[in-house]
């Protein structure tokens, strides 16, 4: 009979498979225990759904959804699948494909936006929260939206006022995002070549939101149903992302508080602490989570933390709030994107604050089993579920809402139940690392230039460069890929740049520390990190951050003797773990930009062959850069670094190894 029929309990992960971090293993089983489900668990029991992993799955109208499945043998001969519209898998893919790169470059621009918007109010001496905090960086940024920093007086050039270059800087920012004519301004700061090469795509962003909203329209039912021109208008706003609206939200963050510079902290869950009140801040806008941390430092609240019973604060971040707030004031990393739930089942925290992107509705369920305030304070993410507080941030009451929040939290601290379990692991990190800082530690005490990177790399201690970014993803094993390609690449003496959830991971690891060199790396990359005292994995931030790899990338072009492009360089991108569309949008603006780029776990275009080699193959024809795919680590890192070789051989220095110093002659006769 039905009813007696008993319901089959869900199936729950392997903590030692889900994860191969020890204080997440605990902190799963304890989950499991108290029959509260985790995403790891969901992704036992929930398969991915096979047509749209592939990406030939169309719903873009109430005819489908229109499932393309490609035959298990592959299709010999014609490739006859089409929608009921006709639309082929190849159109279908790369429709869902640069939706993707939309949705991406949409959640970077608007952050870079709303960023903007508080610059302004800030130039504007609207609010006293925020003030210009780095006038170095604003004076270094301003010529490149066309901004003058002097004025003739009389025929003298004297200085701008900073408050008028802030301005006339935010006004002009603020009109890139839609802007009726012209070009992004930050393109021309690429160097020359690949500018060149957009302009003859036709691939030069107009502005930040009419490539989004392009998108939108020629992937809508019967409009573009070429996928090389799809792909066209995917790459225009790929790179509105990346040289656009991510290189603005860094720069302007930079501006307003602080340009990082290497600092030392630690990471994991185990920087959380019993005694304290722990307030965990989640999601990527540093808007917040700047103000949240003054309030938090304050005596005021230290005060009143104490009257509580509790013998401070404690701030971790999650997600690229934890970069930020990492980055610029050493604040810890508590976690990466898949232990979101998890740092509300040590028991321990008192509030989790949210603001955008990347956080999990579930966290809403989980909160319900604990004491633990859930707050979300971004207009544009709320949450459904009834125990989960709004409260509204507003630059023009920024302190208000930020004390608000922080008294909260601390109200809370004598809810906390009894049984607290917090995994006792933690690391050092240093992080806080940048294109300006890069120069200054590789760059020599007195020349504060990328020479002698470049020297390293052309002599052959450096072997390339590794840009590994990007996210966790529940269908792989947590920090598995992360830790083994960027361990494979450091140890063939490949120096990584890291961002997002992956320098999170490399944290968790003791990746960032200069230690870790003399463990982790080959014999020249150690001898590097030793004589200049940095890790070989270095932090440059969040994911809008990836911009700061760009830049580097085009300061290494520019110091000279590694070829005139970004395509010519022995480097290589990676995301081992990825799961965002914002990863995509990365992705292919490191593609556009002539980086040779692998992702892990899956890529949504296998069900269509020949839009895949479009991406992975014939792409490199036209940008220098090209897409691909490598599940196992291990391969995946030792296709990056066949690529490094093949362009250390076209620059003639793959026999470069023996480590001779070059001086400018010698880099001119290379370049020659
Ligand atoms: O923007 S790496 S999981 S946190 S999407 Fe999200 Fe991915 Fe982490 Fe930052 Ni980036």
């Amino acid at each position: 009979m039905a009813e007696s029929k008993k319901e089959k309990a869900p199936k729950v992960c392997d903590p030692k498979e889900a994860s191969i971090d020890l204080g997440t293993q605990e902190l799963l089983a304890r989950a499991q225990k108290m029959g509260i489900d985790t995403v790891f668990d969901r992704a036992v029991n929930m398969k991915p759904c096979a047509i749209g992993m592939q990406g030939i799955c169309c719903k873009n109208c109430s005819m489908g959804p229109c499932r393309l499945p490609l035959p298990k043998g592959g299709i010999e001969g014609e490739d006859n699948r089409k929608g009921l519209c006709g639309a082929t898998a190849n159109t279908i893919a790369a429709r869902n494909f640069i939706r993707m790169i939309a949705g991406g470059a949409s959640a970077h621009s608007d952050h870079g936006r709303c960023v903007a918007e508080v610059f302004l109010s800030a130039a504007r001496k609207e609010t006293t929260a925020y003030q210009i905090k780095d006038t170095e960086k604003l004076i270094a940024m301003a010529p490149h939206l066309g901004v003058a920093t002097t004025v003739e007086v009389d025929g003298e050039t004297k200085d701008r006022e900073i408050d008028e270059i802030a301005l006339e800087v935010a006004e002009v920012a603020i009109r890139e995002w839609g802007k009726p004519e012209g070009e992004l301004l930050y393109l021309k700061r690429a160097p020359k070549p690949l500018y060149e090469k957009w302009k003859k795509q036709g691939v030069l962003p107009r502005n930040i939101d009419r490539e989004i909203v392009e998108i939108m329209h020629r992937t809508h039912m019967g409009v573009d149903q070429d996928y090389k021109n799809l792909m066209k208008q995917g790459t225009r706003a790929a790179l509105a992302d990346g040289w656009g609206g991510s290189m603005l939200a860094t720069d302007l963050q930079d501006v307003l508080f602080g340009t990082p510079y290497p600092l030392q902290s630690e990471a994991n869950l185990g920087i959380m602490k019993e005694d304290h009140v722990n307030i965990i801040v989640h999601g990527h806008e540093p808007i917040l989570s700047e103000v949240i941390v003054a309030v938090a430092q304050s005596q005021e609240m230290l005060d009143y933390a104490a009257s509580k019973g509790a013998k401070g604060i404690q701030l971790g971040g999650i997600c690229c709030t934890a970069n930020e707030m990492l980055q610029r004031h050493g604040i810890p990393t508590a976690a990466t994107f898949l232990q979101q739930e998890l740092a509300i089942i040590t028991g321990a925290c008192d509030a989790m604050v949210v603001d955008i992107q990347c956080i999990m509705q579930n966290l809403a369920n989980v909160a319900k089993c604990f004491h633990t305030k859930l707050i979300t304070t971004h207009p544009i993410a709320k949450m459904e579920q009834d125990n989960v507080i709004h409260i509204e941030f507003d630059e023009h009451h920024a302190l208000e809402d930020a004390k608000r929040i922080v008294k909260m939290s601390i109200d809370n601290f004598a809810n906390r139940g009894a049984d607290v379990m917090i995994p006792p692991y933690k690391t050092k990190q240093v992080a806080g690392f940048g294109v300006e800082s890069i120069q200054y530690h590789l760059g020599g005490t007195f020349r504060g230039t990328y020479y002698t990177l470049n020297d390293n790399i052309i002599n052959g201690r450096i072997r390339g460069i590794a840009g590994v970014v990007g996210c966790n993803n529940a269908r792989t094993k947590h920090n598995d890929g992360h830790i083994k390609v960027v361990k494979e690449l450091i140890k063939n003496d490949v120096i990584v740049l890291t961002t997002g959830c992956n320098a999170i991971a490399c944290a968790m690891e003791g990746l960032l520390t200069p230690e870790s060199a003399a463990v982790h790396c080959g014999p020249g990359l150690a001898e590097i990190c030793e004589t200049v005292g940095i890790p070989p994995v270095l932090h440059l931030g969040s994911c809008v951050d990836n911009s700061r790899i760009l830049l580097a990338a085009t300061e290494v072009v520019k110091a000279g003797g590694l070829g005139n492009d970004i395509c010519d360089l022995p480097a290589a991108g990676s995301a081992p773990e990825w799961m965002s569309e914002k990863a995509i949008s990365i992705g292919h603006y490191f593609v556009a930009s002539g980086v040779y780029t692998v992702f892990g776990v899956t890529l949504p275009t296998s069900g269509a062959p020949v839009f895949h080699d479009y991406i992975s193959k014939e792409m490199e024809k036209i940008y220098g850069g090209k897409w691909d795919l490598e599940v196992d680590p291990i391969k995946h890192a030792h296709l990056m670094i066949a690529h490094i070789d093949k362009k250390r051989k076209e620059l003639g220095i793959d026999k470069a190894r023996e480590r001779v110093m070059m001086d400018m002659a010698s880099r001119q006769a290379l370049e020659a």
